[in-house]
């Protein structure tokens, strides 16, 4: 059997945190080396390798494959939705072409496999709101989203073409305490926690009706890992799957969060993020992952709450 290891670039963010530690226990702190721009991570540090690399800079990245004896790669470095609005070339630049340097490098050494995860920001206004199913009308109105929806295209076509055993899940807004947010239209549902906590109230910046698919990290890492064990002939999406959790609005949020702090309050001041979140479904039929790989959430609303608040 070959003796898998594996490098996460962008393992200091949001996901790459947690999966890099989740990883570990599973192929052991040594077969799984992180990356990312950023030097180093306190929760990271001292739980295995870590090399500070810039994916953009392929051969850089290309050398330490060889040097560390690397068979499979987790690609996490993007810009995300809200950020991307600010700055859409370098979105499309860092989203796009990190992407290709590993699809690349995984056909040129014959990697075992690679995770690229997409996210619901694929869909737009003219996809179904609610259900939305895995093969439907697609038009993304984001840098981000067009960026995921070319992306998901790219993993087919290694995977039809050179054979490249690439997988990917459309994550829907992802909720958890361990590392910070990056720079979402769903990362309003994280900072109400911290100022739930911390001030009592929180100044929203999506309208209180604003329903958006959502998932607790757990269930995220979970899927992820679940995802990459199945059997490849079990894989029928070689774009990405469809995976869903809950959905639920800011009023709805804030209400589970006050039956553990009764005086929190909530106002909305929406800005620029309204538009993007408007153009999302509200909800995500992940029908084909249940079939294709057995998945199924297990946190809903109110058990993330009392998880989120008993943790931060
Ligand atoms: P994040 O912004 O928290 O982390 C990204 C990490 O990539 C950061 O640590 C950053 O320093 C690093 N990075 C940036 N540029 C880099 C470069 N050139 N080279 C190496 N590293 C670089 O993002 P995240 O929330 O952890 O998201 C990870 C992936 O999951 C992204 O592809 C994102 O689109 C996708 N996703 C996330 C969510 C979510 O809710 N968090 C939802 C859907 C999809
Ligand atoms: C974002 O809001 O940009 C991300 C996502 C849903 O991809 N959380």
């Amino acid at each position: 059997m070959v003796k898998e290891k594996i490098l996460v670039i962008g393992a200091s963010g949001q996901i790459g945190v947690e999966l890099t530690l989740a990883l570990r226990k599973i192929y052991g702190n040594n077969n799984v080396v992180a990356s990312d721009l950023r030097e180093q991570n306190p929760l990271l540090e001292g739980t295995g390798p870590y090399v500070s690399l810039d994916v953009m800079n392929k051969e850089m990245l290309h050398v330490q494959v060889i040097r560390q004896n690397i068979t499979q790669i987790y690609l996490l470095a993007a810009i995300l939705s809200a950020t991307g609005e600010k700055n859409p070339n370098l979105a499309w630049h860092l989203n796009m072409q990190g992407l290709l340097n590993v699809l690349d490098i995984a056909r040129e050494e014959k990697l075992s496999k690679v995770y690229w995860p997409s996210s619901i920001a694929v869909f737009g206004p003219t996809s179904p709101k609610q259900s939305c199913p895995q093969q439907t009308i697609i038009e993304p109105i984001t840098v981000y989203g067009i960026s995921k929806y070319a992306g998901e295209f790219w993993c087919n076509y290694y995977n039809q073409r050179y054979g490249v055993d690439v997988r990917s899940l459309r994550y829907p807004g992802l909720i958890s305490y361990k590392s910070a947010p990056g720079g979402g239209t769903t990362d309003y549902a994280i900072e109400i926690f911290h100022e739930a906590l911390e001030n009592k109230k929180y100044e929203c910046f999506l309208q209180e009706d604003t329903y958006l698919p959502m998932m607790y990290m757990p269930d995220a890492i979970r899927a992820t890992i679940e995802l990459m064990e199945a059997p490849a002939e079990n894989i029928s999406i070689r774009t990405s799957y469809n995976i869903s959790a809950m959905s639920f609005s800011p009023k709805e949020i804030t209400t589970s969060i006050k039956k553990h702090i009764p005086e929190f309050s909530i106002n909305y001041k929406p800005d620029y993020r309204q538009k993007i979140a408007n153009s999302w479904p509200q909800s995500i039929d992940d029908s084909v992952a249940a079939n294709d790989w057995n998945w199924k959430p297990e946190y809903d609303l109110d058990k993330m709450v009392k998880d989120m608040l008993d943790n931060i």
